[in-house]
């Protein structure tokens, strides 16, 4: 993983690039040129683009809250603390009634958000197509969040003996003792999950050519076993995939680390003995170098769909304030988060609250993707389960697995991405073209 402490302190001394909780970062959600270039010139500058259906511009024109259930959403930013995290979870699940900031414009407004950016995607209004998520796109595979009262591990870590949540993603805390967050890698190492339906919507924007990129905070690996392919993906608090000593950062094999924290053994760097981790950025430690691809995808986005986080985490949580001023964001969470817990919502924002994979279907049905997922699905889920294939390969059936080279585990890419020799590329080799995958895959899979 590059490092990239040095050059960015000195190019962008204001911005926080290392991994940081909310509370004590510094907010840049005001400061940050993109929000201030309404005005300039271009589409969403002084020289607009004509707007020529007038219902779509009432669309723009509004925010829109809709809620799925009666699910009441957070309070003020103010009393969320990250470092209690528990109890900013539970504050947004526990105040009903109370005219919420939310609540109030739920109420000023009925219009369904999620059908207002349907109608401007299949207008054709969105070619850029930024995605921002977080733990809650996972807890329908079973991986648990950080916050959620109850079912988060932030409320689960008795076990771990540590004396605060966030110690377990502390590198002093674990330059000191690894074992917890050795303990807890143990059940979070990518291979028992699977990529859920919400996974696989953001692979078919890929498919349709409309994802710019999907900036995830997310360490499960469930985006590239989705077939998201790398150039598309910024894991942006790294991932398991690579390993390397947490002090002077030499690489180590990412196996034989996992080999060692799964069989309660520490791994140890070959060249200072300090203890080596996995690539997962901890707090206090840079971003990946690849996170910074946000200074031009943010400003070229034409929607932004913020799912499953609560926002907590900076620098993270300010880049949703980095789109152009006029450009739509969709929130699909739980609750309201971040900018979508102030009244009035930002022009042009529309929030959908409830569970995040009944949201995404219906999403993907108003699109008309719904049966495109389901087969991509089912594809997967036959790739991923070899009785299944050697059953097909045997009774001759032409599935369209069966009809064309293997799939990898980590994709559905077709053979425009088979290498010479038979031999795959991975989802996340430097090799994928993410133009000639997003014509491929799932509807050619139908076709052939
Ligand atoms: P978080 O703070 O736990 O927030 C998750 C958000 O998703 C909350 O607002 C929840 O209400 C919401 N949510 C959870 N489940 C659902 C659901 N089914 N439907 C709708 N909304 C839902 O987690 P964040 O991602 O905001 O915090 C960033 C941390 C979490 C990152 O640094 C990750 O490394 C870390 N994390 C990752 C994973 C993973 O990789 N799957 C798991 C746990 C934590």
């Amino acid at each position: 993983m590059n490092r990239s402490r040095s050059s960015w302190d000195k190019k962008v001394p204001q911005s926080p690039v290392t991994r940081m909780t909310r509370s004590s970062s510094s907010q840049t959600s005001n400061t940050n040129p993109a929000e201030t270039q309404d005005a300039g010139p271009g589409p969403y500058g002084k020289q607009r683009r004509k707007q020529t259906d007038s219902a779509l511009a009432q669309d723009l024109s509004q925010m829109s809250v809709s809620r799925q259930d009666s699910l009441p959403t957070s309070k003020g930013k103010t009393s969320i603390s990250s470092s209690d995290p528990v109890q900013a979870g539970q504050s947004s699940g526990s105040r009903p009634g109370r005219g919420s900031a939310p609540e109030l414009a739920a109420k000023s407004s009925s219009r369904g958000g999620l059908a207002s950016v349907a109608r401007l995607v299949k207008l054709g209004r969105c070619k850029n197509v930024v995605v921002v998520a977080g733990a809650g796109i996972s807890t329908a595979s079973g991986i648990p969040d950080f916050r959620t009262p109850g079912t988060g591990l932030y409320a689960n870590l008795e076990k771990y003996n540590i004396p605060y949540p966030e110690a377990i993603f502390n590198i002093d805390y674990f330059s000191n003792d690894p074992q917890p967050f050795f303990s807890l890698a143990k059940a979070l190492y990518p291979g028992s999950h699977q990529p859920n339906y919400i996974h696989y919507f953001v692979r078919m924007l890929h498919h349709k050519g409309l994802l710019l990129r999907m900036y995830t905070q997310n360490i499960d690996g469930l985006e590239k076993l989705c077939g998201i392919p790398d150039d598309k993906l910024v894991e942006a608090h790294g991932s398991f995939a690579t390993a390397a000593c947490h002090l002077c950062y030499t690489a180590y094999p990412a196996e034989e680390a996992k080999h060692a924290i799964m069989n309660d053994n520490v791994p140890i760097c070959t060249f200072c003995a300090a203890t080596v981790k996995p690539d997962v950025v901890f707090f206090g430690e840079d971003l990946p170098q690849k996170y910074f691809l946000h200074t031009k995808d943010f400003p070229k986005a034409d929607l932004l769909i913020i799912m499953g986080t609560s926002l907590q985490i900076e620098p993270f949580a300010s880049l949703v304030n980095t789109v152009r001023s006029t450009v739509p964001r969709l929130l699909l969470n739980r609750h309201a988060v971040g900018p979508f817990e102030k009244v009035p919502l930002r022009r042009g924002d529309h929030m959908e609250l409830g569970d995040l994979e009944d949201t995404v279907r219906r999403f993907a049905e108003m699109l008309g993707w719904n049966d495109e997922i389901e087969e991509l699905m089912r594809s997967q889920e036959t790739l991923s389960n070899p009785l299944l294939i050697s059953s097909l390969s045997e009774s001759g059936q032409t599935s369209c697995q069966s009809r064309g080279t293997p799939e990898p585990p980590g994709g559905i890419e077709t053979s425009t991405k088979t290498r010479p020799g038979g031999q795959r590329a991975s989802s996340g080799g430097e090799e994928t073209d993410s133009e000639t995958d997003s014509k491929s895959s799932a509807s050619s899979c139908q076709s052939n």
